[in-house]
């Protein structure tokens, strides 16, 4: 379905305020949200999607209008709290219209870390008392126009809809680019870093390509994957997956390799990074200021100063560098640095067309890592 014809559906709801966190499935959605508004009073890039249905519900106490809430379904957990906390109808009975893009889709292959969150994303949404319809590529105008109807009657009653989007449901036939001036890609940068490493240092990876580039970078130097762990899912967590073998491993210097939406999805844990204060922590957050894993959507980060807000949360060192004598003069540095360290590295929005995926299971990679980490 066109996104334009998808859009005039929706709005027949009175849906006027746009919020959520991107996802590749959604790109036609995305896209078109950042072609006609752009970021703005009535399209928020969300830090989370818990955020989001926050943001959602406060629209709707402003105006008596519900929002649209998008997401890929790894979001939905994110959002659980808010949804029977704050929307459900045995609390404030605030209507939301979730767009869901359902990653793996049982039938349909898809990376370990959709498997399971593919499986029970409508019995999830069931259980969260969210009617639904599934949106696949066959479906036509009138099911849609039957779905909204549904949604009009769900939002009558106080309570929340959700369009589930299957693989190539929708389509936008303007492409949109998004780019920055920064000399240095990620993949160049990951594979500076890691070429600057000590034998026993560990790493743990965030979400999305930048694992991905990590994985190739070390087929690359024929090494072997044992000293990354590759945080496939669970956007955000790195770095207290970093933190938590940090405080076992002291006489291990630990990088958390980030990205600038996941440290942002939950900045509260840098908070708890720097009161910490562990001395072989090292954060490195490759900023592009966009979630370009997943089409290339604005996040905040290009706005604020994340030095400075590490630093105020208690971080010893921080950096910033785009270039790559500035990042191999921040690596240098570190090997005399005590943590928590955070480097903020500005890269470029370009990616690889031909980017592989990793060819070890999660759980090959968490036994080869636990025995690096282990010492063996
Ligand atoms: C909870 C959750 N929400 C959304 C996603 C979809 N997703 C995967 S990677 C990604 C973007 C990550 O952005 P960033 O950390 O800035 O890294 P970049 O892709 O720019 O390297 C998103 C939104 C997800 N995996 N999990």
């Amino acid at each position: 379905m066109n996104i334009t014809d998808f859009m005039s559906e929706i709005q027949t709801l009175g849906v006027d305020y746009f919020t959520g966190v991107p996802d590749s499935q959604l790109k036609a959605l995305c896209d078109h949200l950042m072609d006609r508004f752009g970021i703005c009073e009535q399209h928020v890039v969300a830090a989370n999607e818990g955020a989001a249905v926050g943001l959602a519900a406060g629209h709707y106490l402003a105006t008596g209008k519900p929002a649209m809430v998008y997401m890929q379904n790894s979001g939905i957990g994110n959002a659980v709290n808010p949804i029977c906390s704050l929307l459900n109808d045995k609390v404030y009975a605030i209507p939301v219209l979730f767009v869901i893009g359902w990653r793996g889709e049982p039938g349909v292959h898809d990376e370990p870390q959709h498997v399971f969150q593919g499986e029970i994303t409508c019995k999830l949404l069931d259980c969260l008392d969210i009617a639904h319809v599934v949106l696949t590529p066959e479906s036509t105008a009138e099911e849609l126009k039957a779905a909204m109807g549904e949604a009009q009657k769900a939002f009558a009653d106080g309570k929340c809809y959700a369009v589930v989007v299957k693989k190539g449901a929708l389509k936008n036939d303007k492409k949109m680019v998004y780019q920055n001036d920064c000399p240095l890609s990620r993949e160049e940068t990951v594979k500076l870093i890691i070429s600057q490493a000590k034998n026993d240092d560990i790493f743990v990876s965030t979400t999305g390509k930048l694992s991905r580039e990590l994985f190739e970078a070390r087929e690359a130097r024929g090494e072997g994957h044992e000293k990354d762990f590759l945080t496939v899912g669970s956007m955000g967590h790195s770095c207290m997956i970093a933190l938590g073998i940090a405080q076992q491993k002291k006489e291990r210097r630990v990088f958390c390799l980030d990205g600038d939406g996941a440290a942002l999805m939950h900045l509260g844990s840098l908070a708890v990074l720097g009161a910490n204060q562990p001395k072989n922590f090292y954060h490195v957050v490759i900023n592009n200021g966009a979630h370009e894993t997943v089409g290339g959507v604005p996040t905040v980060a290009s706005k604020i100063d994340l030095p400075a807000a590490a630093k105020a949360f208690g971080y010893q060192h921080v950096f910033t560098a785009r270039t790559e004598q500035e990042i191999l003069g921040a690596l240098s540095e570190c090997k005399n640095l005590e943590g928590p360290v955070l480097i903020e590295i500005k890269t470029n929005l370009l990616s690889r067309a031909d980017l592989g995926r990793p060819t070890t299971t999660p759980i090959q990679n968490k036994e080869a890592f636990m025995s690096f980490v282990e010492g063996k």
